[in-house]
């Protein structure tokens, strides 16, 4: 009995040997049946070494271009709206560079079946980057924050901070100084009942920012993240609804120490105004 218990693990392992070599084999076949690679590389290390230029087959090129094009960031917005700002602002100060892609609102381009499989809501901004199209500036900033490393916060509680600045900034500020400023842009015949409450609305989110601004130098810490990077463009852009930022002194102090950093400038100064691609692309 026990010979017998001894022999099937000896078989088994036999067997499983036999599978796991086969992999090692596969590869080494690969390797093996690739000499053109090699003397590819090899040539392009010398040519490399020469300070020639390395030429590539079609075939080996398609990849790396294909590669290239998948880690450009595409931004597709139009520079009057603020949310796209929002990504523009990150993008510079994270000093990123982007394709621009005009979305023409008046001429509803953003209702087209080909920006609607971008992005179902049929708003921008919306950024296309390693295959995904994401939309809401806030998810893009989260995004851009993760993959560039920048600006997201420095500790749980620092980046707990930045989530509710984020989803206040769409609840009081977008709601509030967002459409009074549209408003009054771009509908004048808005009865002034209704002018009147959203004005209220923009009024007390610039109250709230003052109290905390009283204390914070920006809004979730010492240091810059992306809620300040949400906000700004609100305030930057406040006096177009008709808001004194004079009368907030906290926030137009941290409006100013914001544009003294790397990559902030007001808004429409820095958000492209037609297609553009990418510099060194
Ligand atoms: N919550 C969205 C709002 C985006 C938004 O309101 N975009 C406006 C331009 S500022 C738009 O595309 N409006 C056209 C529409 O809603 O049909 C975000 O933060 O991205």
């Amino acid at each position: 009995m026990a010979t017998k218990k001894a022999k099937k693990p000896a078989a088994k392992s036999a067997k499983s040997k036999a599978r796991k070599a086969a992999p090692k084999a596969r590869r080494r076949s690969v390797l093996k049946a690739s000499p053109t690679i090699k003397a590819a590389a090899e040539r392009s290390a010398k040519r490399a070494a020469k300070g020639a230029p390395i030429k590539r087959k079609a075939g080996i090129a398609k990849p790396s271009a294909a590669k290239k094009a998948a880690n450009r960031y595409v931004l597709h917005g139009i520079f009057a709206s603020l949310p796209s700002c929002k990504v523009g602002l990150m993008l510079s100060m994270c000093g990123v560079p982007f394709d621009y892609h005009h979305v023409d609102l008046r001429a509803g381009a953003h209702k087209t079946p080909e920006f609607l499989a971008k992005n179902r809501f049929g708003q921008v901004p919306v950024l296309e980057h390693a295959g995904h199209e994401i939309a809401q500036s806030n998810v893009i900033l989260d995004y851009l924050a993760r993959t560039t490393g920048r600006l997201a916060g420095h500790s749980e509680a620092e980046r707990l901070r930045v989530a509710e600045w984020l989803m206040w900034e769409q609840d009081r500020l977008a709601s509030g100084l967002g459409i009074t400023r549209f408003l009054t842009r771009f509908a004048p015949d808005t009865p002034d009942e209704v002018m009147r409450f959203v004005r209220a609305r923009g009024e007390a989110a610039l109250d709230t920012l003052e109290r905390h601004l009283g204390t914070a130098k920006f809004l979730a810490g010492a240091a810059p993240t992306i809620a300040d990077v949400a906000v700004f463009p609100w305030i930057a852009t406040a006096e177009e609804g008709g808001f004194d930022i004079a009368r907030w002194p906290n926030v137009q102090a941290w409006a100013q120490r914001l544009l003294t950093l790397p990559g902030v400038a007001h808004p429409y100064a820095l958000m492209p105004k037609e297609d553009r691609v990418a510099a060194g692309s």
